[in-house]
């Protein structure tokens, strides 16, 4: 548990930085509480990508608290900030939740979702190799059949995974390719199905309602599937991502958040903002471009790593 802390605290190393630690320097220069000191931190809140909802909460609690306590030195601000930001995440967080601790169900179907270069295909990548080295038996689904190239990429990752692959030729509707996909899953008794869908502007209602057809083909193929429906969202889009959550949510029902990209932003307030705006919760962070670079997003390891603290929690 500590090395998986470690590990994560080294790939959030610039995220960290430019967050907790910005705010710590900015309150040490500072070097008496005051308003200007509070309007400066959520300054560097919204920068983060946490919402201008979410900063006033943050900053209100942390008001709160430090006249509670009658704390009047500021280099003891930094502790109570990451309190209440800890607090915040970990409200109604179930524990342990494992992406990969799949239940009794078979075959086990995964949707991957989002907007173009989210991050879809790398992501299946990297979860078709983490089920097959569990030794599960893996089907990728090509779903996107929009360009060669997209059916060649993910090709290319499932070779990498040592898993199957049902690939089309191109510009076959998708619909009917995932639904011979989830088909042959059930016939061939695979463990688990993990389909990549074109990426689709959430604006465009055609492309959304084409999901919508996508999701009836699935339910064809396996009635009560896809048992997830993760949306890929590119975490250095900020803001963005909360639009992107909620029209995809109304098309095809979403079950969780892949959040990409988290080693290349200096932003990690997003996941702030995902908390107070959508019922849907992370489930998994991309943190690099390589087959191993997918995590769980366990809050309370995310928390410590994000937030500099170790295992006693200090
Ligand atoms: N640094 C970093 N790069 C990533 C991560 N995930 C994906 N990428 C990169 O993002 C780019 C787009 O990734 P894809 O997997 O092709 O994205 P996609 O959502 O399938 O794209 P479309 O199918 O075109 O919509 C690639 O260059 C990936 O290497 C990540 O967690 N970290
Ligand atoms: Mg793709």
């Amino acid at each position: 548990m500590l090395s998986i802390v470690k590990s994560l605290k080294q790939k959030l190393s610039k995220s960290k930085s430019s967050l907790i630690d910005k705010i710590a320097e900015t309150v040490q220069a500072h070097g008496v509480i005051d308003d200007e000191m509070f309007e400066e931190i959520e300054e560097i809140l919204i920068k983060n990508d946490t919402g201008t909802d979410m900063a006033d909460l943050i900053i209100e609690r942390l008001k709160q608290d430090l006249r509670r306590d009658r704390i009047k030195n500021p280099e003891v601000v930094k502790i109570y900030l990451c309190d209440v930001m800890q607090d915040i995440l970990m409200q109604d967080v179930p524990e342990d939740d494992d992406f990969f601790a799949l239940p009794d169900i078979k075959p086990f179907v995964i949707a991957f979702v989002g907007v173009n270069g989210t991050g879809k295909t790398t992501t299946i990548g990297k979860v078709a190799n983490r089920f097959a080295k569990a030794g599960k038996k893996v089907l990728i689904v090509a779903g996107d059949t929009f360009r060669a190239a997209a059916i060649d990429q993910v090709a290319i990752w499932a070779d990498r995974a040592g898993v199957d692959i049902l690939r089309t030729e191109p510009e076959r509707d998708p619909a009917s390719v995932i639904y011979e996909g989830v088909a042959k899953a059930v016939a061939k008794a695979y463990d688990v199905v993990l389909i990549d869908t074109a990426g689709r502007q959430h604006t465009k209602d055609r492309l959304m309602k084409e999901l919508q057809k996508i999701d009836r083909s699935i339910k064809k193929a396996c009635a009560d599937a896809p048992h997830e429906t993760i949306l890929v969202v590119d975490s250095t889009t900020g803001q963005n991502a909360i639009s992107q959550a909620q029209h995809f949510d109304e098309a095809i029902k979403l079950s969780g958040l892949a959040l990409t990209k988290f080693d290349g932003t200096a932003k990690g307030g997003i996941i702030f903002n995902i908390k107070h705006n959508l019922q849907i919760p992370v489930r998994l962070l991309g943190v690099g471009e390589g087959i191993e670079d997918v995590e769980n997003f366990h809050t309370v390891q995310f928390v410590r790593a994000f937030l500099d603290r170790d295992e006693t929690g200090e």
